[in-house]
Order: C-alpha cells, then structure tokens, then sequence
C-alpha cells in the first residue's frame, strides 16, 4: 500500500533556540589517579557529558575538558607501596578512566593529565601572578613531623581528630565529620600514617595565600554565580563565617615546584594546581585543534560539574584564586548529591562499592542503561541509592515498556501493515505536541534540571504510547486506511523527536533506533530544528527490540556480586579465608540468647605460658580459672610472647570440649580479634579470675 497524499508541513523550530548563548567551557572534576573509577563517579561525569550533548545540539560553542588529578599524598602513598614512581600510577589510572568514559559514551574534547607541563606551567604563572599582587606570604608553622619514618607528614600522611568536630580526620580533610578542609597542623593527635607512630610538630616554612583578603569580592561575585543552588548557597554560608587563609605549598617533592628560589623542596598544595588544570587541558585542547582558549576563559561561561563534597575548594578557593590571578571566575557550578549503595555510605574500604568496569561494562550491560538510571533517578542534587532492583524496575518499565514500546510498536505496524511510510501530512497537534516538549526541556537542562527533563522526554513517549493505543491503528486500517496512515506518521514523528531528543542521554541507543528509522547518518549531526522536520524517509530500517529487558536472574546475579565483595572486603581486614565465608555470615549466622548462654565464658589469669616446641605460631598456657588452673593451647604466639603472656587476664570459654592440637591437650579458648588472634580481649577494669563474662 503506497500514499500519495502530499502536504509537506513545516514548521519553525521553537523560538528559544535563536537565542544566541556565550562559548562555554564545560569541565568535570578531576578524578585522582589512585583507584579505579566507580559507580559515584559517573554521578558527575555522566551529567555533564548530558549537559553537553544537549547544548550542542541547539547549536550552543561549547567545549567540553577534563583530565586526571595526580598530585597530592595519596598517589605518592600508593607508589611507595607498589614499588614504582607517582607517575607510573598516574599514567595506569589515567589510562583506565580515560577507556572507561569512553564506553560510558563520556565524551571529553581533552581529557589531560595535571602532571603534564601545560598544568605546571599555567599553575607556576597564575601563582607567579598572585605573588607579584601580594596575595601571597610566607609563614612558619608546626607542622606533624614523624620521628620513625624520618620525614614531615603532609596531608594523607597523616590522621587524627578534627578540631572543629572531634570526629576522626585525615591530614587535610575531615572526611567522616563536618567535611571541613584542614589546613596544615590543625588536626589533632596525630599519627603517622605509613608507620603508626604519633606525630610531633616541628617547625616549617609555608607559603600561603590570602583567601580572607576576598571575602568582600565573594559575597559580590557568589550570588551571581549560576548552577545548582546548593552550591551558591553552601559557600556563601562559608564564606559568611569563616575565611582563613590557605596555605598552599607542602614539602614533597611529587607536585607542581612552587616558584621562587627562597621555596626550595615545596611543591604546590594538589587543590591549587587541579582546577588549573581545567584552564590547561582547554590550551591543550585548543593547540592541537587551532582553537582560542581564551574565549572560553576569558570572555564566554565557565560551567564546572563537580559532587558536592568539593563545593568549598570550587565556589570559594578557586574563584578568589582565579579573580585574584586577573581571571574569571566560574560561571556557573553544579553540584550533584552524593552515591550510596542499598543505603549504605559508598565504601571501598568496606567494599560498598560498583566498579564501573568490572561490575558494570564487563558484564556486558548497556552504558546506555546505567546512563539514563543516573539521570533519570532523581534531582540533580540530592543523594541518589543505588540499588540493582531500582535499576531494573526502571529500565524496564521506562525504557522497555513506555520508550522502546512505543517506538517498536509504530515502526512494526509500518513495516507490517503498509510496507512503506505514508506520505501524509503530520497533524499540526503533534508538532505542537513536539514543540511544548522541546521548549520545556531546553529550559530544564539549561536550568540544570536533569531529571525533570528526562521525564519530559518519556512522557513525549508516554503520549505517543497512549495515542497509538487510543486510536489503534491495527483496527482501523479495514475500514480507514487513510486514518490509521495518519495515525502511523503522526507516531513516526513522535519517534523521529524522541529518538533526537534522548540522544544526548543515550547516545548509543538513539542512533540505533535512528537506523531503524530509515536514516543512514549520525543522529548527532542533526539539529533540533529536525525534530519538527516532518518524518521524510520512505521505507524503515531493519526493526528490532531497542532495548532487552533486565530479568530476574540477571539482577540477582548483579546483587550477589555486590554482596560477595562487601565479604571479602570484609574477611580481608579481619583475616578470614575468603572461601569460608560466600554468604553474609551476619544474616546466615544468627543466634538466640539461649544459644549464648550456652557457653561459660570466664576471666581467667595467665599464670605460666610457653612455646610450644617446634610450633611456630603456638604458646601453652596455664590459666587460672577460680576453681582450678586449665591448660589452653593458643596460636597467639606470632603476636605475643611468653613472658608477656604471663599475668595477663584473659577472657576463656571454659566448657568447651577439650582437644588436642600437636599432641598437647588444650581445655578451653581464649578469645582475640584480628589475623593471628592479634588483639586480645581483656577485661577492662579489674576482676578476680573466675569471674562470669556475660
Ligand atoms: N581530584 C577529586 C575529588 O575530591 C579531586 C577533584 C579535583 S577537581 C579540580 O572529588
Ligand atoms: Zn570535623
């Protein structure tokens, strides 16, 4: 069946697109080359990539930068204890993020390194710049200096108690409190962290710099500045109560060399040469491509995604940095909330953690997927929870029921019931339909407003779902074959917007479904104005599923991976054998106050102890348990000698069955945590021996 009824609509594209934008440069905060990227990292990167996308396709200058953080203690720490140079770590985790966004469809136009000379030289002129306007001074501080590892503890390399809050800190960040950045010697009780020992301070010479000068300049500039609210907000409350000086050099010599021949050994501190980075990798970008950086840097918007435990070092340290140097500061930031995990804080201590190529890539699943559940989850700025389950109810009934649905279902009936597409007019309610959407979500994504412009698009979708479901184009084709063509290229259109508008969220996707339409070209290349262009080709592509489905056994498969690293994460720091333990002992384990007060747990008192012979890891000891003295074989004896066993009140279970282990009889246990019974349980105030633990 052919149609021949011609009335080639056009119609203009929606008014907000001829406003003219500034050129844009668009970053993304650096990951520190010290780990592998994770399921919270693509919470800023993949938003950014959206936002990007998005823009260009109404036509807007932008270009979009990012590179890897690799200075700063933690790298160092890590080549230490992997026998090589910083840089060869830098260069391992560079080139893995640099893969990994690459196949999540993250499209950086550079993608640098802070090592890299570009960042140190534009690092060494912006703070040759600021000595020069004497925002920059010298100090002697106490610094923690660590009398066994011989050497001062910069940053990471060293823990203790934040002053503000008395929560545990590391060396420059209070990481499980208030979050506030320490500045050096400020934290307290502190310990070397390579080696235990407790810190002293000794003196030190610093530079630092004079962020308290800009407070007048900050609360002018951060109330123009654009992005997600929670940013503005958090550092003009910040900047409101406190404003110290920051000191910005470190004696390491891993780092950008902080100028001047009076700073000999000192490097810059790792948050003043990373988001001068931003500014390196744009010159980096622009030298290989013939293009102007300083368009971008010193004329059109600066927009920089960041997550939103970094809001001080970009709303409040970098643009006093950046003013100060004769540089504009950011346009806009946009801050997301932070990832968590069934609810649980992300931890790859602990082994809460997804690893985007292990967990997710590697098994074979879309990057599409993981794409549009970030986007489409929630706002921008609140906190997202991952969970396996969420993400396939969502992909399934977003993505395969309502959008890949309704785009199969018009396309099929084409293919199935006229062979070729109709050439009638598309129905001016469904251009106005197109156009309301388009508008909308323009003004969403501009706004910073992710979510709520992924739910404009499916609900596009959505009413293309209802309308070929209303006028059920199968039936009607009988008794009104020109109807029910209408009705298919008006769903065809529906399609073609759909397709054009989720493309900058799911790139891959979108061109496979434009290649269904019949289009042989990049999807990319099209401008918006094309989504109101009426559908014009004459036959489809091939047809097929736009998406599969998530099932049950796939999901479970996803949890149970999940779940076995948090125990082997888990069994790793406790020093149990990963075999032992493939499920959750804390759930699988459980016992009753009955089954407790089975066992007679006692203080006992060490009287005698010694190795026993040709034993490594064995000690026999005589413990006084009240009414008599038992003999307990312990293989404590890695961790604790004889003598020091000797006098020690323990905690015994004195109605186990007794055993032998080389031949010596042992009548009870003693109880200890960690590798080798490395710490013992004693009781902590004194008891007499025989005295009921309960
Ligand atoms: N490398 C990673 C972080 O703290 C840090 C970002 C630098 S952005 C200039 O999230
Ligand atoms: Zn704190």
């Amino acid at each position: 069946m052919l149609f021949h009824l011609t009335n080639p609509n056009t119609s203009p594209a929606p008014n907000t697109t001829t406003m003219t934008h500034k050129p844009t440069v668009v970053t993304c905060g650096l990951p520190y080359t010290n780990g592998l990227c994770h399921l919270g990292h693509l919470r800023t990167y993949i938003p950014g990539d959206f936002y990007v996308r998005y823009l260009r396709w109404l036509g807007d200058d932008i270009v979009f930068v990012c590179g890897s953080d690799n200075h700063g203690t933690p790298i160092i720490v890590t080549a230490e204890t992997e026998h090589t140079t910083p840089r060869a770590v830098s260069e391992y985790f560079h080139a893995h993020f640099d893969e990994v966004f690459k196949d999540m469809g993250i499209n950086f136009d550079r993608f640098g390194m802070t090592d890299d000379p570009t960042t140190h030289h534009r690092t060494t002129t912006i703070i040759e710049s600021l000595i020069e306007k004497d925002y920059i001074y010298e100090k002697t501080i106490q610094q923690s200096y660590c009398p066994s590892c011989k050497r001062f503890l910069p940053d990471r390399y060293v823990e203790g108690i934040c002053p503000y809050c008395g929560k545990h800190a590391r060396g420059d960040e209070c990481d499980q409190g208030c979050g506030r950045h320490l500045e050096p010697g400020e934290i307290l009780n502190s310990v070397c962290t390579t080696c235990g020992t407790q810190a002293e301070l000794r003196e030190q010479k610093h530079y630092y710099f004079k962020l308290s000068k800009f407070r007048d300049y900050l609360l002018e500039y951060l109330p123009t500045l654009d992005g997600t609210i929670n940013a503005r907000n958090y550092a003009i409350g910040w900047v409101e109560n406190e404003l110290k000086d920051w000191c910005i050099t470190r004696m390491m010599d891993w780092g950008v060399a902080f100028p001047g021949k009076d700073a000999k050994g000192l490097v810059t501190y790792v948050w003043v040469d990373a988001p001068i980075g931003y500014i390196a990798f744009t010159e980096e970008w622009a030298n290989t491509t013939g293009n102007s950086w300083q368009k971008y840097w010193c004329n059109g918007d600066r927009v920089h995604f960041i997550g939103s435990d970094i809001i001080y070092h970009h709303c409040v340290f970098l643009p006093a940095m950046l003013h100060g140097a004769g540089y504009q500061p950011p346009s806009a930031v946009v801050a997301s909330g932070m990832v968590t995990i069934d609810g649980q804080k992300f931890s790859k201590s602990r082994g809460y953690v997804i690893w985007t190529k292990e967990d997710y890539l590697d098994k074979g699943l879309p990057a599409d997927y993981l794409r549009y559940y970030l986007l489409a989850y929630t706002n921008h700025t609140r906190e997202l929870d991952f969970s396996w389950k969420e993400f396939q109810a969502r992909i399934n009934n977003e993505l395969v029921n309502t959008f890949g649905n309704f785009a199969n279902r018009s396309m099929m009936l084409v293919k199935t019931k006229l062979r070729e597409v109709p050439e009638v007019a598309v129905k001016q309610e469904i251009l106005d339909e197109i156009t309301k959407t388009l508008c909308l979500v323009e003004k969403l994504v501009r706004t910073f407003e992710f979510k709520a412009a992924i739910d404009e698009i499916l609900l596009l979708a959505g009413y293309g779902n209802s309308y070929i479901s209303n006028t059920a184009p199968w039936k009607m084709i009988k008794e009104d074959p020109y109807a029910a063509a209408q009705v298919l290229k008006n769903c065809l259109q529906i399609v073609k917007a759909s397709a054009l508008l989720i493309h900058p969220a799911m790139p891959k996707s979108a061109q496979k479904l434009w290649e269904m339409l019949g289009y042989t070209d990049k999807i990319e290349d099209h401008p918006i104005g094309d989504a109101l262009v009426p559908f014009e080709n004459k036959t489809l592509g091939e047809v097929r599923p736009l998406f599969a489905r998530i099932d049950d056994e796939q999901r479970e498969d996803l949890e149970a991976t999940l779940a076995r690293r948090a125990v082997e994460t888990q069994n790793k720091t406790t020093g149990k054998d990963t075999m032992e333990a493939e499920i959750d002992p804390f759930l699988e384990n459980i016992v009753t106050i009955d089954d407790v007060a089975k066992l007679d747990l006692r203080v006992g008192l060490v009287i005698k102890a010694e190795r026993v012979p040709k034993t490594e890891k064995l000690l026999r000891l005589q413990v006084d348990i009240g009414k008599e003295v038992r003999q307990i074989i312990s293989g404590i004896a890695l961790n604790y000698t004889p003598e020091e066993m000797i006098g020690k009140k323990i905690v015994v279970i004195v109605n186990l069955k007794p055993t032998k282990f080389r031949g010596e009889e042992s009548n009870g246990m003693l109880f200890a945590a960690g590798e080798h019974a490395a710490s013992l349980l004693i009781p902590l105030r004194d008891v007499v021996p025989g005295t009921r633990v309960h």
